[in-house]
């Protein structure tokens, strides 16, 4: 219980977004119950982050927020303790008591939520996924950080450059059914097959469940499992700063490689000292906003989510529904490299 409420007390400090823990950023609990928009006339927009202490999903949080008061609603920011789908289904059926008028889900799962956010969709939700999606038939929309297999590839390209095209590596991931880390990890597995990474061994893919302390057990685990290890990809902002600190702690700059995504106020001080000589991502804050309007727009009716479909996202500009499989999606940009010429200056951003 201490360790929740101490995650709630830093959660709110850090992003100031967050009323509770795992509650909604609404202050005003006589606006849970109302029917739709009738809040104050104010459409409602809830955002479900993985879980709660990952001040990248604050970011998100953040920009979703923002987003949503520059349209005229109102935003409700969620996010479970554990980063699980039953956590998340809970507070998906609650929204739809609230009759909330969208829901975007950053998800745990593909799959598990398909029945609520089906059942949500039904009674009228808009329903999007961003960051890591849901399945095609579980949302109207999904909003894309960057095209899933550059940034697969580049965390090979990245790692096989840094090891010198040889030796063992091991990927730290988030949960074991994280949709957007299960489908980078597929794309580093087919970037690998290129005769050119013949001597690259990945020796295991460990999960540390978005957790920081989990997450700093995994990376131990690997460096006495494989003490030939000389490279980690932790694809995940929470696993790589916690790899970040393990490697430093233990002296291991320098032996051990390390790359992936990392959100650079976490990572500063690892891309300065070497630990980790570069690393990508993109502006979380920005994922959140995109996903923002692409809500807007769903419940306003100028979107339906189809291919073709355009709107306007604020200080994004004019963004436009893509293809996405069987699907559709809206893609933010390119994955963004950091390393020590210009981390001193987006520590700063987020
Ligand atoms: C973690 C989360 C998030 C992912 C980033 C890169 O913060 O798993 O979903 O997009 O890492």
């Amino acid at each position: 219980m201490k360790k929740v409420v101490t995650t709630c007390l830093s959660l709110i400090l850090a992003a100031s977004v967050l009323a509770g823990c795992g509650q909604s950023a609404t202050t005003d609990p006589g606006k849970q119950g109302d029917a739709g928009s009738a809040a104050g006339g104010k459409k409602r927009f809830a955002i479900i982050f993985k879980n709660t202490g990952n001040p990248y999903g604050e970011k998100q949080m953040e920009g979703f927020k923002t987003a949503i008061e520059e349209t005229g609603g109102e935003a409700i920011l969620k996010a479970p303790d554990q980063p699980t789908a039953e956590a998340q289904i809970q507070m998906i059926e609650e929204l739809i008591s609230q009759k909330v008028d969208a829901i975007a889900v950053v998800a745990n799962d593909p799959d598990a939520l398909q029945p609520a956010l089906k059942k949500a969709m039904d009674a009228g939700i808009k329903v999007l996924s961003l960051d890591s999606a849901v399945n095609t038939k579980s949302r109207m929309v999904h909003i894309n950080q960057a095209d899933p297999e550059r940034i697969g590839r580049v965390q090979i390209q990245a790692i096989s450059e840094m090891i010198g095209g040889k030796g063992e590596i091991a990927v730290l991931s988030a949960t074991s059914q994280a949709t957007n880390q299960n489908l980078w990890i597929d794309w580093m597995k087919k970037e690998l097959e290129d005769p050119k990474y013949k001597d690259i061994k990945l020796v295991k893919v460990a999960y540390g469940d978005d957790l920081r302390d989990k997450s700093v057990s995994e990376t131990e685990a690997l460096l006495k499992s494989y003490p030939d290890l000389k490279g980690i990809i932790a694809p995940t902002t929470v696993g790589i700063a916690a790899a970040g600190k393990v490697l430093t702690d233990k002296g291991l700059k320098g032996k051990v490689m390390l790359t992936g995504l990392g959100l650079p106020s976490e990572m500063a001080e690892y891309i300065e000292s070497g630990v980790s000589p570069w690393m990508y991502l993109w502006n979380p804050v920005d994922v959140g906003y995109l996903a923002g309007y692409a809500a807007d727009a769903l419940v306003k009716g100028t979107i339906t989510g189809k291919t073709g479909d355009k709107f306007k996202a604020g200080k994004l500009g004019d963004k436009e529904v893509i293809a996405d499989g069987d699907g559709t999606q809206v893609m933010l940009g390119d994955p963004f490299k950091f390393d020590q010429s210009n981390i001193g200056e987006w520590k700063k951003v987020y």
